[in-house]
């Protein structure tokens, strides 16, 4: 422990501290624009200046360590005056169309500048005037509203290991992006928008496709359908001002009837179908000696890291379709057939947490009914914005229920959402087909929780399996490097690309990096899933009277020939 003094008060803190955490830690707020914990420490805009006693400079706070006995003053005239000349500068050169940025309202540059008071710029810098970069199917990237704080850098790197964006060209010139003035569709991206996540203004976002939405809505000759991820509804609530973690599924499909869905229904519906279908695969692999270990595939961010990067593994994959594509098959046939609908006129919107699903109902593998699975895909953020452009009212929206039949779904399907999920959910089935057994116990608190690489031993039946669980490639990256060195072994694994799974994808709302300070996301939102399995009367995907109903009434048994057909498919390398 240190002691340490800020703005005339003295406390001890850890001596791993830096004077930002120490400040924090007792209320005062330095502004901090690059600054995202963990992530990007660097020190690199200014804005967090405090000053020292004993130090001729202003020292930037969130790469000082402690000292003991320092003296800190964080509110001083010297102190905002260089952080309005800092902010200043940023916003001479910088685009200020706020009144039509995707962030307009939710901008962390746009927020400093009310903080800090900032009423008139006193000079204009030079502006860039670079083109949009709208090569990839789920990011867009405008330099123009860059302001190099290398947030969405460090992201990229360090978190999933992919490190397709950097600092290019030098001083004014300088931007960000893929090397050699590269599209982020050009290069090994893996589209899961944590870059966008971390980004504080309007450079990233996701390639929108609500007008393809509306227009949909808008013809009458278009039966359309959506579908809602599992996170989507731990998360939709905070673009009202609700509190993260609330749980806001009733008011979501209350808010999508009113937009004008013909149905909606729910992607869970088809997360207990991938269960049914992913759990006799294991089994089959299990007994047949198939390959082992076998990993999942829903998360088209980590199909595209596996592409790019462990290509040995694609025959690892199920070969199960990921829920949102399954779904799409199942409409677009089953449902199709029984309602006498021509699928053609049939159009599919996934409202997904995820950027990555966008680029993932495009790919060319998955249009089992000769049309594509999904048509269009929108993520939370999205879904958010189309409700205010109806100008629903949120939050005071009754409850309402899915449709039948494939919006009926159970506790395992909901925590899909959440690292770890499609792992318990997959157990909870497994365990008792082998066993023909109930389960005592159907929470599998081993594979819960937010440590980066879960492993465990579960038995079924007279065998051991070994599972283990990855969230966030870079962890990803950790994992399958040891099972290649032959270090580890397992039966099956669960990959997820983004860190904390989909709850915390690249779709979802945007949390500031000063929210991100203080509140666990990833835990507030895995709670509302969580929560949601609990209260579900029936929580293994095998029990869903709909999924029954549809083996029954149409594709037969699970890895059938029709299953194949619909919902499996192959990643070739
Ligand atoms: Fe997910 Fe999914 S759980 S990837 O995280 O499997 O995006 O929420 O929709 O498809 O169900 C995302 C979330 C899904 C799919 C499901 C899976
Ligand atoms: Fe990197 Fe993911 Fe952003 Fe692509 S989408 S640039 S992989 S962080």
């Amino acid at each position: 422990k240190v002691t340490i003094t800020i703005d005339n008060q003295t406390i001890e803190v850890p001596e791993n501290y830096t004077v930002l955490e120490a400040a924090r830690s007792i209320g005062i707020d330095i502004p901090t624009l690059c600054y995202l914990k963990d992530v990007n420490e660097v020190g690199a805009c200014r804005m967090c200046l405090v000053e020292v006693e004993g130090a001729r400079n202003l020292q930037t706070s969130c790469v000082l360590p402690v000292r003991d006995g320092m003296v800190v003053k964080t509110n001083t005239k010297k102190v905002r005056e260089a952080r309005k000349a800092t902010l200043e500068l940023i916003l001479s050169n910088h685009e200020r169309e706020c009144l039509t940025c995707s962030r307009n309202n939710n901008c962390e540059l746009q927020a400093l500048a009310e903080e800090l008071g900032v009423r008139d710029i006193p000079f204009e810098g030079e502006k860039t005037n670079l083109p949009l970069d709208l090569s990839s199917k789920s990011v867009v990237r405008d330099p123009n509203k860059c302001i190099l704080c290398g947030r969405c850098v460090s992201v990229c790197a360090q978190v999933q290991t992919v490190g397709v964006l950097g600092f290019r060209e030098r001083g004014f010139e300088t931007t960000v992006g893929p090397a050699y003035d590269k599209g982020l569709g050009e290069v090994p991206c893996i589209n899961c928008g944590q870059c966008i996540a971390a980004c504080p203004v309007g450079a990233l976002r996701e390639k929108e496709s609500i007008d393809y939405v509306w227009e949909a809505l808008d013809d009458d000759s278009k039966h359309v359908v959506v579908q809602t991820a599992p996170a989507v509804r731990a998360a939709l609530g905070e673009e009202f001002g609700l509190e993260m973690g609330t749980r806001v599924t009733g008011r979501m499909a209350a808010a999508l009837r009113r937009l004008g869905f013909d149905k909606v229904f729910d992607t869970d519906f088809a997360a207990d179908l991938t269960i049914m279908e992913e759990g006799h695969e294991l089994l089959g692999r299990l007994q047949n000696g198939g390959k082992l270990p076998m990993i999942t595939s829903c998360s088209p961010g980590w199909i595209k890291f596996c592409e790019h990067n462990y290509p040995e593994f694609l025959d690892n994959l199920s070969t199960c379709k990921s829920p949102q594509e399954m779904m799409g098959a199942v409409i677009k046939s089953y449902y199709a057939e029984k309602n006498n609908i021509d699928p053609k006129d049939i159009v599919v919107v996934s409202v997904m947490p995820c950027t990555a699903k966008k680029f993932e109902a495009d790919r060319e593998e998955l249009a089992a009914t000769g049309y594509q699975d999904v048509d269009y895909v929108i993520t939370t953020r999205e879904l958010g914005r189309m409700i205010k452009q109806a100008r629903i009212d949120f939050v005071n929206l009754p409850d309402e229920d899915f449709d039948e039949i494939l919006g009926e779904s159970t506790g395992a399907a909901v925590i899909f959402g959440v690292t770890g999920g499609v792992m318990e959910a997959a157990l909870r089935t497994v365990a008792e087909v082998v066993t023909g057994k109930e389960l005592e116990k159907i929470e599998f608190e081993q594979v819960r929780g937010m440590e980066g690489i879960k492993e465990a031993e579960v038995t079924l039946g007279d065998k051991t399996v070994k599972v283990a669980i990855a969230h966030g490639t870079g962890n990803a990256r950790k994992l399958l490097d040891d099972v290649k060195a032959g270090k580890k072994e397992y039966h099956f694994i669960e990959i997820m690309a983004c860190p904390g799974g989909c709850i915390n994808g690249g779709g979802q709302p945007h949390v500031s990096a000063k929210d991100r300070y203080t509140k666990d996301v990833k835990a507030e939102r895995a709670k509302a899933l969580y929560a949601e399995d609990e209260a579900k009367t029936i929580r293994k995907s095998h029990e869903n009277p709909m999924i029954k109903k549809i083996y029954e009434e149409y594709l037969g048994e699970p890895n059938g020939h029709k299953s194949h057909k619909l919902l499996h498919t192959h990643y070739a390398p």
